[in-house]
């Protein structure tokens, strides 16, 4: 029996790999995805042969044929930013109707950790970066894709000891922000999110909560494990978690997941939607990008067996309401 996997993958994974690139680099993973101009646009996370990540842009009319890649990254390590120098890492993609800008939220490495840095593009030429936005160690960023009680959100992942849990923030100004609020916990244990977690693709927004697609990691004795789950924020107040899957949506089984710089690792950073579907962008072993697809609706019949309702963190948060 096959376990459940709410995404089913291309037929013809892996999508991207280093050899369709324009220039010589070691791996393309974790990218980011939208749709622009009427196509999609994915921004990848490209490994170079010192071992430092940049981002780079490709475009396909389908989103599975034919990439354009650009000759040159959008966002690199060597720009000049002192907190990016060991790399621009994991991007993740937000267009916000109200700006007419797509926001894109980042890890930006250097020898002071890892951090949570933001930029800001209309054409994806160029860009205007925000700067840090969270200091080091924090990373997994992504924006939601408006404004809740009027104003800006993102989620994040701060290394607090040895706990990585998802953490919420808010902004009036997209470079001020404030909470923050946790919002959803590694397990530990035994468990697929035991060890780890972190938001995937920008949260989904739908007619029953703000769709969260996230990492889980669990530390085996070979490494650890990156698995996909699922959980669903209050639309009106993403503070609130209101269901999460016990158990893991998508994990690595195929060579290209098991086999690779970092064996068994899927990690996605940006899906576009088509309707009811949701087709992923992961990256599989941090060594090639992959394409899955899952129905919105099958994930959120199978959250609705799972709900819960956490009270908030806080009580000067229920104040705050
Ligand atoms: C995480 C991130 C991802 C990476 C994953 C597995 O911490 O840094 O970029 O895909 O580890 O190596």
């Amino acid at each position: 029996m096959e376990p459940v996997e709410l995404f089913k993958r291309y037929d013809h994974n892996p999508l991207l790999t280093f050899r369709q690139m324009p220039y010589i680099c070691n791996s393309v993973f974790n990218c980011g995805a939208t749709v622009f101009n009427g196509e999609t646009l994915l921004l990848l996370r490209v490994e170079d042969l010192e071992g430092r990540s940049h981002l780079t842009v490709a475009r396909s009319a389908d989103g599975v044929t034919d990439w354009r890649i650009a000759e040159k990254p959008l966002l690199h390590p060597d720009d000049g930013n002192v907190y990016e120098a060991f790399g621009c890492e994991d991007a993740r993609i937000t267009y916000l109707p109200e700006l007419r800008e797509y926001v894109i939220a980042y890890t930006a490495y250097s020898a002071y950790g890892a951090g949570v840095a933001l930029a800001k593009t209309s054409d994806f030429e160029t860009v205007e970066r925000l700067g840090l936005t969270l200091a080091p160690n924090n990373k997994d960023a992504a924006v939601f894709p408006r404004r809740i009680q009027g104003k800006y959100w993102m989620l994040h992942r701060p290394v607090v000891g040895s706990l990585e849990h998802i953490w919420l923030t808010d902004s009036p100004d997209l470079r001020h922000w404030g909470g923050p609020y946790c919002i959803l916990k590694e397990r530990g244990g035994p468990f697929w999110d035991g060890r780890k977690v972190g938001a995937n693709t920008p949260p989904i927004e739908t007619p029953e909560g703000w769709l969260i697609l996230y990492h889980g990691v669990k530390q085996m004795p070979s490494g650890p494990t990156y698995r996909m789950g699922a959980a669903l924020l209050d639309l009106d107040d993403p503070r609130r978690l209101i269901a999460r899957l016990p158990y893991f949506i998508l994990a690595p089984q195929e060579s290209y997941e098991v086999t690779g710089d970092v064996p068994n690792v899927v990690f996605a950073c940006g899906a576009v939607q088509r309707g009811d579907d949701i087709h992923l962008y992961y990256g599989a072993a941090d060594t090639a990008i992959c394409l899955a697809y899952a129905s919105t609706s099958e994930i959120l019949s199978a959250l609705r067996e799972h709900r819960i309702l956490e009270p908030l963190a806080s009580p000067q948060l229920v104040n705050a309401r």
